[in-house]
């Protein structure tokens, strides 16, 4: 790469003329930082070409998601290549602060939350671990709105990130696929087998932007994420096919909506055609490359499983099951039983929630309107899946229905998803066994051997190498810097367990963390916060069954303590909170206009704002998130227990050292195991309980509300003027959800125990050395949630790379 500073300077001012057209006395930063990004992606591409050339024959692995969540590339790649140091003195030597063009770049926010930057983090894994893994996604042209708070209130500004360009991609024309929708399907008998005919569809162009995946120091796998455009086919192809009646013109918005924009729901589907274009769109556009790719190979079609594995990231990606059918017999003229051989083989499927309401289904009549060949694939992949179940399983009416594709006028996806693969696995034990025991326990019984646990990871490179520089150096200096390609090193931090010095670095280290964060809140929010207070934190999106509200009703309690009794607290304390609500959630949105209103109540109050702050962090995102978690004393971890499936905020902020209060949910369960009881603050109902109280429906949160007098003020608080004497009315919808509508979410049910943990939590944190300890021991148990050992177990046990 680069010889040396001099050699750095020379190419960038070089590269800064020939690809901007500016010398560096006129170039703008956002030149600069294009020019830069330049070099860096050229680097990159050649590594990619030679690898290429060197490559013994590998299977390629093909992540499906509808989210990437890649978050800010400059400086991980700066870090990746090992060329930080000498590009920030090289720049200073030209004037430029590094700084300065780091902030220029966007951050892409492809993507709603934990289940799109795991895939962000596993694409870092796959190319550390020298496995040929390729995501495939939607290049959406607006990613997550942007939140703007203003009166309390969150307000959706679009995400304009492509406005002046994104320099890491580059448009592939020559690899485009046509994608092909509505129509009709002709049938045909030709020599003795039948011909299905697409006619008169409305064509798409997929258009590829490959972006170059390179993980740290690793320049023999550099991988490709493939992100989806869609265009209007070119006018000549138009005329001329549209002459002959093959296809129907489309407008050119109505082609340009299907990758416009992100879906900014995580946790209810709508069934909306834009989103089920967008899910065949970015399906068929990434087989269709696929198989292109594949034959080049010229090997024989039984081969394609030992060169391809497809994974499908939740059941956006499902169509996938029957796309592949499609392309094998309609296209590649291979017989059904075949097709379905390969086809269930090479794909692999992970489940991300048990939400009902996230549980993706059609109306059967939309699907066959849009998919029309889909759908005949479909209803044979269902009347052959029926067949073999009436044999092995006579007269199970119940085993059917639940089971079975179609059912009540909708297409079923998590059933086609189950059927038409080889792998489900669940993202953490807990959600892994609750999958199997109740969402998917017919199909466990079907299907035993297919199911599987792969708990989740964070890419420790990013969020704690690169996130945070001042605790990697303490723990380099102390362990040596193998930790940071081998997880597993981690653990030798325990043996500074008693060493004072280390423990009193290790605070330094959060103080100055803290410092940064303040800065931030300062300048984007200007508000202005006490390093030494404890920072508890709770940034996610914001829904009922995590619970923010919870956590609220403990700080109104904290602030009654205050107003009974002045010297109750004896330290102050700090809660911040983020995330972003679905533009359509109410209620999420009222509890943001909560959360701001006790900030204020707090704020307002001389003796509250001593001991108790409350910060709302507008637009948490993942370049946010990277200056929280290491900042964070207390990681709130306080779902409704069986409803996260795994949460991976909860790793991110172990990994950097925060102390855990949380419920035995997801990953937490997993957590609890690594750190132990004495480094951990564990509350609330647990799974068995909360489902075995669904099952009975015996929980009544108003016996909660009239026996527990702290319950009881603290829910009247919500709408007796408290906070506010005009409105009073404005968190009645919150009120009632806990009262009116039993309290789905058992928040009464657990505030006891929550209320008593945040107790011995306070306590701990008197004993500084005490809870250093407790710090050191999460960063030192965290190894097991790097993505590295996530991607060692799929690569493994699931697509046999
Ligand atoms: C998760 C989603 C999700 N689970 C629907 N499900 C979406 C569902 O746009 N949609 O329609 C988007 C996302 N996301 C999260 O996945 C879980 O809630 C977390 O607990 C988990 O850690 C994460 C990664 O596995």
């Amino acid at each position: 790469m680069f010889k040396d500073r001099e050699s750095f300077k020379h190419e960038y001012v070089d590269k800064l003329i020939k690809s901007e057209g500016v010398l560096l006395e006129e170039a703008t930063q956002w030149n600069k930082y294009v020019a830069l990004v330049g070099l860096l992606r050229e680097t990159v591409i050649s590594y990619q070409a030679i690898a290429k050339k060197h490559e013994v024959a590998a299977k390629q692995v093909y992540y499906f998601s509808m989210e990437f969540l890649m978050g800010r590339l400059l400086k991980y790649y700066l870090i990746n290549l090992g060329i930080e140091d000498l590009v920030r003195v090289g720049l200073n030597d030209l004037g430029i602060d590094l700084y300065d063009l780091l902030e220029q770049e966007k951050d892409p926010g492809l993507g709603n939350g934990g289940l799109g930057r795991l895939a962000a983090c596993f694409m870092d894994s796959m190319a550390f671990l020298g496995i040929n893994g390729h995501g495939n996604g939607i290049r959406y042209k607006y990613g997550m709105f942007d939140q703007r708070i203003i009166n309390g209130y969150q307000h959706e500004v679009a995400d304009d990130w492509l406005s002046k360009g994104f320099p890491w991609e580059t448009r592939k024309p020559d690899q485009a696929v046509v994608v092909k929708f509505k129509g009709n399907v002709q049938v045909e008998v030709l020599e003795g087998k039948l011909q299905f005919k697409h006619e008169n569809y409305e064509p798409v162009i997929a258009m590829p932007y490959d972006v170059p995946i390179m993980s740290y120091q690793n320049t023999a796998t550099i991988n490709t994420l493939r992100l989806w455009s869609a265009e209007p086919v070119p006018l000549e192809l138009d005329l001329e096919s549209f002459n002959r009646g093959e296809f129907q013109s489309v407008s050119r918005s109505t082609v340009e909506s299907i990758s416009y924009v992100l879906y900014p729901d995580d946790s209810s589907q709508t069934g909306k055609e834009l989103r089920l274009k967008q899910e065949y769109f970015f399906v068929a556009a990434g087989l269709g490359s696929i198989v292109r790719t594949f034959k080049e190979k010229k090997v024989p079609w039984s081969d394609f499983t030992r060169w391809v594995a497809i994974h499908i990231n939740d059941t956006h990606p499902t169509l996938c099951i029957p796309e592949l059918m499609r392309i094998f017999i309609d296209e590649e003229g291979l017989a059904w039983e075949e097709a379905w051989k390969i086809t269930v083989n090479t794909i692999s499927f992970t489940n991300h929630t048990i939400l009902p309401e996230a549980l993706e289904s059609w109306p059967i009549a939309m699907f066959r309107n849009f998919l029309p060949r889909i759908f005949m694939i479909v209803e044979e992949i269902e009347r052959r899946f029926l067949e073999t179940l009436h044999q092995r399983f006579p007269g199970e009416e119940k085993l059917i229905l639940k089971t079975r594709i179609f059912c009540d006028g909708q297409v079923n996806m998590a059933n086609l998803a189950v059927i038409g693969c080889s792998s489900i696995n669940g993202v953490a034990a807990l959600h892994t066994n609750i999958l199997v025991q109740q969402t998917f326990k017919e199909f466990h019984r079907i299907f035993g051997y297919k199911f599987n646990n792969k708990t989740n990871g964070v890419n420790h490179r990013r969020f704690l190498l690169a996130a945070n520089p001042s605790l990697s150096r303490l723990i380099t200096e102390s362990i040596g810097p193998s930790w940071i390609e081998d997880w597993s090193q981690l653990k030798n931090l325990q043996a500074f367990q008693q060493d004072r010095s280390f423990l009193k670095q290790l605070s330094a280290v959060k103080h100055r963390n803290k410092l940064q964060l303040i800065h931030l809140i300062k300048e984007k929010q200007d508000i202005i916060l006490d390093p030494f207070s404890l920072f508890d934190v709770q940034v996610k999106r914001i829904h009922a069954y995590k619970r923010q509200l919870l956590n609220v009703l403990k700080i109104m309690h904290l602030y009654n303590l205050l107003q009974d009794n002045p010297s109750s607290l004896n330290q102050s304390y700090t809660f911040i909170l983020g995330g972003k609500a679905a533009p359509g959630y109410y209620y999420a949105k009222t509890v943001i206009k909560l959360i701001h209103a006790l900030a204020r109540k707090l704020r307002q109050d001389p003796l509250a704002e001593q001991y108790l702050t409350v910060v709302f962090l507008e637009n948490f995102n993942v370049s946010v998130g990277e200056i929280v978690y290491p900042a964070a004393d207390v990681s709130e971890q306080i779902s409704t227990a069986s409803k996260e499936a795994s949460g991976t905020g909860n790793m991110k902020f172990m990994m950097n050292g925060a102390v855990t209060l949380g419920t035995l949910d997801g990953a937490n369960v997993e957590i609890l195991d690594s750190v132990g009881q004495e480094n951990m603050f564990v509350f609330g109902l647990n799974a068995q309980e909360v489902l075995r109280y669904y099952e009975r429906q015996n929980y009544r949160s108003w016996d909660i509300y009239q026996a527990n007098p702290e319950v009881h003020r603290v829910v009247d608080q919500l709408i007796n003027g408290f906070f506010n004497e005009e409105q009073s009315e404005e968190f009645r919808m919150i009120y009632d959800s806990l009262l009116l509508y039993n309290d789905e979410f058992f928040v009464l049910h657990d505030f006891a125990a929550y209320i008593d943990a945040f107790k011995k939590l306070r306590e701990a944190h008197m004993h500084q050395e005490k809870w250093n300890q407790m710090s050191l021991i999460n960063i030192a148990n965290s190894g097991k949630f790097s993505s590295d050992r996530a991607i060692r177990e799929y690569g493994e046990a699931i697509w046999k790379v």
